[in-house]
């Protein structure tokens, strides 16, 4: 006979005996029972964020670091709805991750009080798998098929939505682990397909995502490229890449649609790893969406569920490729600048002193270009970029991956503009003693998007339409938001004081936040 226990602790032990143990909470009166239950169950950490949608990018940004969900606790529709743009680049990023959404009692709902909502129609956009649990005999079932979900190939995002009736009345007792489901095995056919088409003579490039794009799956990659010349590419913005001296370099697709063109113009064969063709980010008047020469062949060796990695080795020795991978970074480090700070001298300096195993959280938008090209040759490192598009996801994703990685040091490149949306993640940061230096871009200035409005053939702008793309009246403090959520910040103009900061954060444990004036 189990103990005595309500629906939410049900859940919270059905959580963690199936392997999920951190709780990036939000939570209002619904979830009360839940909150109360983290008390109760051994071996779940509960991390509070003041923003749903820092929540959610911690959780994204844990589960990209740790290969397994995080759970969320959010209030409601509306707690939902604050968190939707960091689920939606988790969703981009396939990152496993469960949702709990607290929710009226089931009884309550046909009077239609203030906070009732259409909460799956909130979550069904960014949502692999959604269940309402009406009871609390069920719940800690639909706990343990939502774990399932979320884990299952490539990784997705499972929403259960707790009603409150079902948190607080009398469960059965934990639900059991359920199986995981792997990626499934390539095709031979589509291994067979790719050999010919890379024997074929012609100029062939292979694009990898996901697991791909760690080791294993770089160095089959990268004896294919030795043995048939392919370009080696990844997305512009890849969830996940492990990159640095001693790993296979990956070519990384362009923003602008015009260099995406460029970049493809002479590619016949095309071989897609988890991934889709390269398309314009977004449209723009006379130019082209679709970024391939239309007589390139395009063969998808393996669908983003499917297991890439082992058929990129077994693409490999189909091919007769040598053991050695082709294209392994150097070490190698360019002189420390001095005088006035740029993305470029920036990025030297970033790159120079990053240490083995730092993971890279990038959202440096127009300053991000300094610190890509330096890093590619700096120590073994993780980069995690900016998957859908929606920005304020970079500090976030920073401090979740922190919490998945407490041993290593998380550097976080911001635009100043994104930082905004979900700065709050900063505090939770201090709170938890998180390892993380952020490095925040400070223009003043949405620069991206002055370009943009150049680029999609806006004519002429005015003072009003520079106005919303500038950010100077009045200008951000980044030294006094930092410090006012507990994070030790400092300012730098120049290359020497760039130095001496990121080297003393790096030296520090906990959080640091360093505003670079560019
Ligand atoms: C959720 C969301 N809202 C608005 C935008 C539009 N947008 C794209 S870039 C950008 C400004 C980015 O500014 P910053 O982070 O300072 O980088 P910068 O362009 O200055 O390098 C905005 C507002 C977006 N992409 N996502």
């Amino acid at each position: 006979m189990s103990k005595k226990m309500n629906g939410a602790e049900s859940l919270v032990r059905t959580l963690v005996a199936s392997n999920v143990d951190v709780c990036f909470t939000n939570p209002g009166t619904s979830e009360m029972h839940f909150v109360a239950a983290l008390d109760k169950v051994d071996g779940m950490r509960a991390i509070l964020g003041l923003f749903e949608g820092a929540v959610t990018g911690m959780a994204d940004g844990y589960g990209r670091m740790a290969d397994k969900p995080a759970c969320t606790l959010l209030h409601l529709g509306p707690g939902l709805a604050n968190g939707l743009a960091n689920l939606h680049n988790a969703r981009r990023a396939q990152t496993p991750l469960v949702n709990i959404v607290g929710d009226h009692a089931t009884y309550h709902a046909q009077y239609d009080a203030p906070l009732s909502s259409d909460i799956k129609g909130f979550a069904s956009p960014v949502s692999g798998w959604i269940h309402s649990s009406p009871s609390p005999k069920t719940v800690a079932a639909d706990g343990a098929r939502a774990v399932q979900a979320a884990m299952s190939a490539p990784g997705q995002i499972a929403t259960l939505i707790l009603p409150a009736d079902t948190a607080w009345l009398d469960a059965d007792g934990p639900a059991k682990a359920l199986s995981i489901v792997g990626p499934a095995p390539v095709a031979q056919s589509a291994i067979d397909i790719s050999a010919a088409a890379l024997k074929s003579g012609k100029k062939a490039a292979i694009i990898l995502r996901g697991m791909a794009l760690r080791k294993r799956g770089l160095v089959a990659a990268g004896r294919i490229a030795a043995k048939t010349g392919a370009r080696i590419m990844c997305d512009t913005f890849a969830p996940r890449i492990e990159r640095g001296a001693g790993l296979v370099m990956v070519e990384r697709i362009p923003y602008f649609a015009e260099q995406i063109v460029e970049t493809f113009a002479d590619v016949e064969e095309l071989i897609l790893v988890g991934t889709k063709p390269p398309v314009s980010f977004f449209a723009y008047p006379g130019k082209a969406s679709w970024c391939t020469p239309e007589t390139t062949d395009i063969h998808y060796l393996a669908q983003a569920h499917e297991d890439g990695v082992a058929a990129l080795e077994a693409l490999a020795d189909a091919l007769g490729a040598p053991k050695e991978p082709a294209h392994i970074a150097p070490h190698k480090l360019s002189d420390l600048p001095s005088g006035k700070l740029d993305q470029f001298s920036a990025g030297a300096i970033i790159a120079h002193f990053l240490p083995e195993g730092a993971i890279i959280s990038d959202e440096a938008a127009t300053s991000g270009l300094g610190s890509q090209i330096a890093t590619a040759t700096a120590a073994p490192h993780d980069h995690l970029s900016l998957t859908g598009g929606a920005i304020g996801q970079g500090l976030p994703v920073a401090t979740g991956a922190a919490v998945a990685c407490p041993d290593r040091k998380i550097v976080c490149l911001h635009g100043d503009g994104g930082a905004m949306y979900t700065l709050q993640s900063l505090w939770t940061q201090a709170r938890e003693k998180l390892d993380v230096v952020n490095v925040i871009f400070a223009n003043n200035s949405y620069a991206i998007l002055n370009i943009e409005l150049m680029r999609v053939g806006a004519e002429n702008p005015g003072p009003k339409a520079l106005s919303m793309l500038d950010l100077h009246n009045p200008e951000l403090n980044w030294v006094q938001l930092g410090s006012g959520m507990g994070v030790e910040s400092v300012r730098v103009t120049t290359c020497e004081e760039l130095i001496d900061a990121y080297k003393s954060a790096l030296k520090a444990k906990g959080p640091r936040l360093i505003e670079v004036m560019i």
